[in-house]
């Protein structure tokens, strides 16, 4: 991680418990990727509910720009979260055992008007646009980070491009054993 990852955090990234470790590390990644100082904590609405406040009242004070949030099933941390800071909160819902995330979704989503949420797409999909997302929050008043997001954006459609290429390439000249050897 680069001096700037870790200095004094602009993002917190939180999630209801570890097991939600795998979907938000997609975030932190990207942020990572982004030099975007950012912080990873374990903060629970149900069972931790003091701590979620303390962690919600506090975000602005301690120099956080953007929360967010990652939970499953009844996942009342983004709302919550939202309700105790000014702060914009990104919903990460994460997906569960027998309802797939939709639950977790609809939850995040379904927010009562005066407390916003944005939500974003269930599981690691959601949680690397949930860093871009914020990503782009700061870089509305930090041009470094905005041309970091360009470059970022830049590289994915090279990348796509690339691939794109090597499929035609393919196509035009299957390799032996490919499907046409097979008929
Ligand atoms: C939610 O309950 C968490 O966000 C997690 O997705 C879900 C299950 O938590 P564990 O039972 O795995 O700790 O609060």
């Amino acid at each position: 991680m680069s001096r700037r990852a870790r200095s004094a955090p602009l993002v917190g990234i939180i999630m209801g418990s570890t097991s939600d470790r795998p979907v938000l590390d997609a975030a932190a990644e990207i942020l990572t990727q982004l030099e975007i100082p950012h912080e990873v904590r374990v903060v629970s609405a149900h069972r931790t509910p003091d701590w979620m406040f303390e962690y919600a009242a506090r975000a602005e004070r301690r120099g956080l720009k953007v929360i967010i949030a990652g939970a499953g099933g009844a996942a009342h941390l983004p709302g919550m979260t939202a309700s105790k800071t000014v702060l914009p909160v990104i919903g990460v819902p994460v997906p569960t055992e027998h309802l797939k995330g939709m639950d977790s979704l609809l939850s995040i989503v379904q927010m009562p008007g005066g407390v916003p949420v944005a939500a974003v797409a269930i599981g690691r999909a959601g949680a690397v646009n949930a860093a871009l997302l914020a990503a782009r929050m700061l870089g509305i008043s930090d041009e470094k980070i905005r041309e970091r997001v360009r470059r970022h954006q830049q590289a994915q459609t090279a990348t796509v491009r690339a691939a794109d290429r090597a499929a035609a390439r393919g196509a035009q000249s299957p390799p032996s054993g490919g499907s046409a050897k097979r008929e």
